[in-house]
């Protein structure tokens, strides 16, 4: 008798514990809760709104059908009904701005809102919850959410200047921004290489200054090249897309750059620049590209602009710059001159704010606030209602807030979404290499440095995405926008003690991606990791259902390529390359397998660790071996290495003794020259933590694929010192060559080989490596057998040329037969395959 109570209990049991569906919402919600059941959409359903969401009725009603496959009849301000999507504002509701409740019950569904954008946030939730991959299509999970921001401020910036992007574009990106709660585009709409609104009383802004080519007001710049390249917004798509966003629940912040980023000004209008005897150049490398600010009738010029910006644009903040001013230039103007001694500044900083505080009285005048990238705080007081975005790293949001004012954390080193992914992909990297996992730790509020009312003034976070680099490959600037955005939407959404990345992970590798694909983002997928080890490579795919396709010939696996399925048994395995594929637009970059680390190391105390491995099965053949500590992250990066050195059979090879910190990435070089299967090979070293912070890494052994030959490198150009020419010789890949000056028809650079070497392809790179600024565009390489006669090769195709030698070659020459129009040109290590 005892077994049936015991099933009994069994059946009770498995009834309570019901096993909630995942809706894998991004942003996570405050608060969940799920019932068993379901409702079912009704084929005819009625989706009624309150009257304050009637701006978003077509929005809507398009969103919903997407989503659910069923076309809703929208009704305003209609009473409930049953088996409806009833959505209501209900100001009286205790939840902060923007927040919402959402309820799935048998008797339809319910939003409330506190505002219209409340709603609207609810509506994305539900959006969402339509399209997780556990929802049966057609059905709502039944379910109560309530849920609200942390920050009320969720931005996201785009450069429309570097890389123009037509109406079309602008507003696909802020629906993808709304999908995410994110609620401030930051449209940045002028800058050195393009001004892209129409200003009536200013027609040459656009006229002239949106384009640049050969005899533009603006030279060629981020890839144009010798094309006539450019756009603008005319006022009236300016108005369709502030309407497109306002029914998103998006506000639009425009930028105007002043007075520093304004070559297109300037080249438009010359009269409103400083009049200077010298050129000096700004951080970016531009000339003529700052305004006068001595010269008054500058001051109403502005106010012409800043007046049909705010008529244009209804939100509170007008976005005024500020970064980078080139203040030489003003150092040798006599207007401005005449302001500093009429003012009595002694230094240029003060000409600044002095130049800042008039803007405001502009912005202000017309009943809006304006705001600045952070240097706009140095050389005196702003107006209290002036709100800083800190770019250059939290430490100036700490500064921003500790002097009163309304500050956005927008700090490079977190949320710059123009810098690369991973070391090895295309983008800036001067803040930092940013993939999603470090977009979602980035926190905010930095807690320990400001008091509760100074927290108070970080009103929010936002990212930026630059254009310098997004005019190649075809949709990068997707690639680089997402799933990152979909991280800092968490961030500025999210509670901070809910955050957790393994959640996030799994919700956006389940769900999100593919709502992502949906919207017809073409994201940046996770690459696999691929492991060599006894003869077989193993991949472990970046997250359950992923597809990696690969390349066994050392090519860039695509769609067509195979599909790994078992490990691959091999005895070639530096030339297998892998790629996750979400689909044809969507996938990772690309990698190669690996060799399990040769020794690892994990501590948090202070001591002196000795490790010695042997590491015989790492090297199976003569040649370069490069060998390199990594760090998962800063955080324990703690610690020096010395004393590396490499034995064969117990006789030293090399030895490194000098000391590096862990956190300057250490590599070192080792040559084997008699390799042979029967030696046994030795790495020892040292590392030593001085604190008790964590110090860990994986130590890592690469095979080199180059040569590596002596080589002697001279030039028709001088070298900036702190880049100088010898740099060439080192086949160091982390440091390259810049010159002093632009390069001309008739420049060279010559790399001479000690003697001639053997090669089957020798790749010629110009430009900073792994960042397409300074490199070559109209010329040549050629090639000599014996150092003497010279043969031409390829052209250069964006910075790049092969050489296939027949013999063995003795010399290489960088052949220049025109400007690259940039101020400078880089060059790189030669990279000779065998
Ligand atoms: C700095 S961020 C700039 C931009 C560049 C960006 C590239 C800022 C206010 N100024 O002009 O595009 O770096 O990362």
């Amino acid at each position: 008798m005892r077994k049936p109570l015991l099933l009994i209990a069994i059946f009770l049991g498995s009834i309570n514990v019901f096993q909630a569906q995942k809706l894998d919402i991004i942003p996570k919600p405050v608060q969940i809760e799920q019932q068993g059941e379901v409702f079912r959409i009704p084929a005819s359903v009625r989706l009624i709104l309150d009257k304050k969401l009637q701006h978003s009725a077509d929005y809507i009603r398009g969103e919903f059908l997407k989503s659910t496959g069923i076309t809703p009849n929208v009704f305003i301000g209609a009473s409930q009904e049953k088996k409806s999507i009833v959505f209501l504002v209900d100001d009286t509701m205790e939840l902060p701005e923007e927040g919402y409740r959402l309820s799935v019950k048998k008797e339809g569904v319910l939003v409330k809102g506190k505002s219209a954008n409340g709603l609207l946030n609810g509506f994305q939730t539900l959006l969402q919850i339509c399209s997780a991959k556990a929802i049966e299509k057609g059905t709502i999970p039944f379910v109560t959410i309530e849920d609200y921001p942390r920050f009320e401020w969720r931005g996201m910036m785009l450069d429309v200047s570097r890389q123009f992007f037509d109406k079309e574009t602008v507003k696909n990106y802020i629906d993808w921004l709304s999908a995410h709660k994110m609620n401030v585009f930051h449209w940045h709409l002028t800058d050195d290489n393009g001004w892209r609104i129409e200003i009536k009383s200013m027609p040459d802004l656009t006229l002239k200054g949106a384009w640049r080519g050969p005899g533009e007001v603006i030279p060629p710049a981020y890839g144009s090249g010798n094309q006539r390249y450019g756009g603008f917004y005319t006022q009236e798509d300016i108005k369709e897309v502030v309407a497109h966003a306002l029914a998103r629940g998006i506000s639009i912040m425009p930028e105007i750059e002043i007075p520093g980023h304004s070559r297109a000004v300037i080249g438009a209008y010359p009269e409103l620049g400083c009049v200077i005897t010298h050129q000096t150049k700004s951080v970016q490398g531009e000339v003529d590209n700052v305004w006068c600010v001595g010269r008054e009738e500058n001051y109403q010029v502005l106010d012409g602009i800043i007046k049909e910006f705010t008529e244009l644009f209804p939100f509170e903040y007008i976005h005024v710059a500020g970064d980078e001013v080139n203040r030489a230039t003003w150092e040798q103007c006599p207007e401005c001159q005449a302001v500093m001694q009429d003012e009595g500044f002694t230094d240029t900083f003060q000409l600044q704010n002095y130049f800042f505080r008039r803007v405001e009285k502009i912005v202000e005048k017309y009943n809006r606030k304006a705001a600045g990238w952070n240097e706009i705080i140095k050389g005196g007081q702003l107006s209290p209602k002036t709100q800083i975005f800190a770019w250059q790293g939290v430490d100036y949001g700490i500064e921003s807030a500790k002097k009163g004012y309304s500050t956005i954390m927008i700090p490079g080193q977190y949320t710059y979404f123009d810098m690369a992914q991973s070391a090895s992909e295309r983008g800036h990297r001067w803040a930092a290499i940013i993939d999603t996992e470090r977009v979602y730790g980035f926190e905010p509020i930095p807690e320990n440095d400001l008091s509760l009312d100074e927290q108070k003034l970080i009103k929010g976070v936002q990212g930026a995405l630059w254009s310098e680099y997004l005019d190649r490959p075809e949709r990068f600037m997707e690639y680089q926008s997402y799933p990152r955005i979909s991280a800092l939407s968490e961030v500025a959404w999210s509670k901070k003690e809910d955050k957790d990345w393994d959640d996030f992970y799994s919700r956006l590798t389940n769900s999100h991606l593919q709502r992502l694909s949906d919207m017809g983002i073409a994201f940046r997928d996770f690459p696999p990791t691929a492991i060599y080890k006894n003869g077989n490579i193993t991949v472990i795919p970046p997250y359950e259902g992923a597809t990696v396709h690969y390349d066994a010939e050392g090519k860039e696996p695509t769609l067509e390529s195979l599909v790994y399925t078992i490990p691959i048994e091999t005895t070639d395995f530096e030339n297998y390359r892998f790629r996750t594929f979400f689909n044809a637009f969507s996938s990772s970059p690309m990698v190669k397998a690996e060799k399990p680390p040769v020794a690892q190391w994990n501590t948090s105390k202070v001591e002196i660790l000795k490790l010695s491995e042997n590491i015989s099965e790492h090297i199976d053949k003569n040649g370069i071996y490069y060998l390199s500590f990594h760090q998962k992250d800063e955080q324990t990066a703690h610690g020096v290495v010395r004393e590396i050195s490499l034995f064969e059979n117990d006789n030293l090879i090399t030895t490194y003794s000098e000391e590096q910190l862990l956190k300057s990435k250490p590599q070192r070089r080792f040559l084997i020259e008699k390799y042979s299967d029967k030696n046994t090979y030795r790495l020892d070293f040292a590392v030593e933590n001085m604190t008790e912070k964590a110090s860990s890494a994986e130590v890592k052994l690469h095979y080199s694929p180059y040569l590596e030959p002596e080589v002697k490198v001279t030039s028709s150009m001088s070298e900036n010192p702190r880049f100088p020419i010898s740099n060439l010789e080192d086949y160091n890949p982390d440091t390259y060559l810049r010159t002093d000056v632009p390069c001309e028809n008739g420049d060279w650079i010559l790399y001479t080989f000690t003697s001639p070497v053997s090669s089957s392809k020798i790749e010629v790179l110009t430009g900073i490596p792994n960042h397409p600024r300074f490199f070559v565009n109209d010329g040549h390489v050629e090639y000599s057998y014996n150092g003497v006669d010279f043969e031409k090769g390829e052209a250069f195709d964006y910075g790049i040329a092969y050489i296939y030698p027949k013999q063995p070659i003795k010399a290489i020459k960088i052949m220049i037969t025109g400007t690259n129009h940039e101020p400078i040109v880089a060059g790189q290590d030669l990279r000779i395959n065998p």
